[in-house]
């Protein structure tokens, strides 16, 4: 998993309104509606009001990143659920949490970022949260995915909660990373729950196969200009984005769902409510 820098994170809360209406502009769901799709909930069904939420910054590992605690209580702030950041960090953040009375926690360390709902014993993962949360978005940007064929690259812990949702959706699925076993381990996984996924060896004729592609590798450039054509669509949760290339970015402008955090967070918090 990449690890976020304060440059990624310091612009999310400021531009939260933004997001969410380019959001909409794209897939006609705002974020929340996004994240209810992916957690499988009803978006006006959720007992929001008498939630509270503690988000409780952790100094193990690499530290603290700047701005982090921030963003992650802006966004869920912005959902409409009360967010606090506590005083005290790791431990101590934990036990201010409890005695503050909060439902809900959200924390990060340097492997895992969860959300645990403390009254239901409930714990949604950054990882399967994001895959799933950006495939809902995908299914609403490709207005469905039902029989269409979806490029994924990576076979990691987002690709794999992408791949489930993926062909869950009925979508045709080819997964490349560059380890191979792990592209083989994922689809025979998959295969186990009834659904296929079709291992490819061959990228850049697999990128030259596809439209619509699911990037969730920490690669820098992977899907290039040449790959790119009116029908393209790319869901990338994928820190840095993968898609680079001059102009890449205008030519995707409504097609190109990416952001550090914001779905991520939304489907962990629509996840344990
Ligand atoms: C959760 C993000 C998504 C991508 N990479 C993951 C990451 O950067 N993890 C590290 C988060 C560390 C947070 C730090 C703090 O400020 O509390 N412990």
């Amino acid at each position: 998993m990449t690890r976020l820098k304060e440059n990624d994170v310091n612009p999310i809360a400021p531009n939260l309104a933004a997001y969410n209406d380019k959001l909409a502009r794209m897939t006609g769901c705002s974020l929340g509606e996004i994240a209810a799709r992916a957690s499988g909930k009803q978006f006006d069904h959720l007992d929001k009001q008498n939630q509270s939420v503690a988000v409780i910054p952790m100094t193990c590992g690499e530290g603290i990143i700047e701005g982090f605690t921030e963003s992650v209580a802006s966004i869920i702030t912005y959902l409409g659920i009360k967010a606090v950041i506590t005083k005290s960090s790791d431990a101590g953040g934990v036990a201010e949490a409890v005695q503050r009375g909060a439902d809900i926690l959200f924390m990060a360390d340097d492997d895992r970022f969860v959300a645990i709902n403390i009254r239901k014993g409930m714990v949604s993962d950054n990882g399967e949260a994001t895959g799933k949360g950006y495939v809902a978005g995908l299914e609403c940007m490709c207005q469905g995915l039902k029989g269409k064929n979806v490029l994924l690259l990576g076979a990691g812990q987002v690709g794999s909660s992408a791949a489930l949702a993926l062909v869950r959706k009925g979508a045709l699925v080819t997964v490349f990373d560059i380890n191979i076993a792990a592209s083989q381990e994922l689809s025979s996984a998959i295969e186990k729950l009834g659904y296929c996924v079709q291992v490819e060896t061959d990228l850049e004729g697999a990128l030259a196969r596809h439209q619509i592609f699911f990037d969730a590798c920490p690669g820098e450039s992977v899907i290039h200009l040449r790959h790119i054509s009116k029908d393209t669509m790319i869901a990338a949760p994928g820190i840095p984005l993968g898609v680079q290339g001059i102009g890449v970015d205008k030519l995707l402008t409504d097609r190109l769902l990416h952001d550090p955090l914001q779905i991520g967070v939304a489907t962990m918090l629509w996840d344990v409510l």
